[in-house]
Formats: C-alpha cells, sequence, structure tokens
C-alpha cells in the first residue's frame, strides 16, 4: 500500500491531453512542422513554455498571422490552456516547428515531442508523419 501511494505521487497525471500529434513530411532536414491538440481536463490553466524533439536541433512554436496580404510566422513564447479549453495548433495558426532534422521524415514514422510545461513538469506526446 505504501508503495503505490508513493508512486501515484510522484507521477501525478497530468491534466493536458495532447491529442492527434501528427508532422508534416519533410523532403530534407532543414525544418518540419508539428501540429497537435491540447485538451486541458483539469480545474487550472496549463501553460506550455517550449518544445523539443530528439531528433530536431531546435524547436518552437510559432503563430502565423496575416499581415499586409502576407503570411508570417512568429515565436510564440507561451501558449495556455484554460481549464476545460482546447487549443489546436494547426496548418494556419498555432503550430511547433521542428528545426535541424537529423534526418528527412518519412510518412508513416513516429516523431517524439516534448511539451514543456509552465509549472516545470514536461508532457510526451508521439506524432505521425503525414505526406504532404
Ligand atoms: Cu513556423
Amino acid at each position: 500500500v505504501t508503495c503505490a501511494l508513493i508512486s501515484a505521487a510522484a507521477e501525478p497525471p497530468s491534466a493536458l491531453l495532447v491529442q492527434d500529434a501528427w508532422v508534416r513530411q519533410t523532403p530534407g532536414v532543414d525544418v518540419a512542422a508539428a501540429y497537435l491538440t491540447l485538451h486541458n481536463t483539469g480545474t487550472r490553466a496549463v501553460t506550455i513554455v517550449g518544445i523539443q524533439s530528439p531528433i530536431a536541433r531546435t524547436a518552437m512554436i510559432h503563430e502565423t498571422k496575416i499581415e499586409g496580404g502576407m503570411s508570417r510566422m512568429r515565436l510564440k513564447e507561451s501558449v495556455r490552456v484554460g481549464a476545460g479549453e482546447t487549443v489546436k495548433l494547426e496548418p494556419g495558426g498555432l503550430h511547433a516547428m521542428l528545426m535541424g532534422l537529423t534526418h528527412p521524415l518519412t510518412v508513416g514514422e513516429s516523431v517524439p515531442l516534448v511539451l514543456k510545461l509552465g509549472d516545470g513538469t514536461s508532457l510526451q506526446a508521439l506524432a505521425a508523419v503525414r505526406p504532404l
């Protein structure tokens, strides 16, 4: 019983669910965009402050905005998901940018993603590579 209690306390279940994670297939190794849906099942807001992947030298969250008829990407320092809310990273909006890939991504491959949360914990997800 003691062991079960300790293990439950050491690893509280995350209130943030990562759903439908996918990465656009890439011809090269410069850059790939990753998309996913975040759903906060908890009673407190969760903030994502960064993203990493073992297959990318650097990764960050970007926001695409249309400015003066031009589509521009800006670094998004943090993404807040309120209690009970769903936030989508999807084409044309928020996305994760993976840069300096270790290899070209092929369809069917699974790409590990690590979301860094504001409370210092992290959340892992697997993103499926989809065709262009
Ligand atoms: Cu981008």
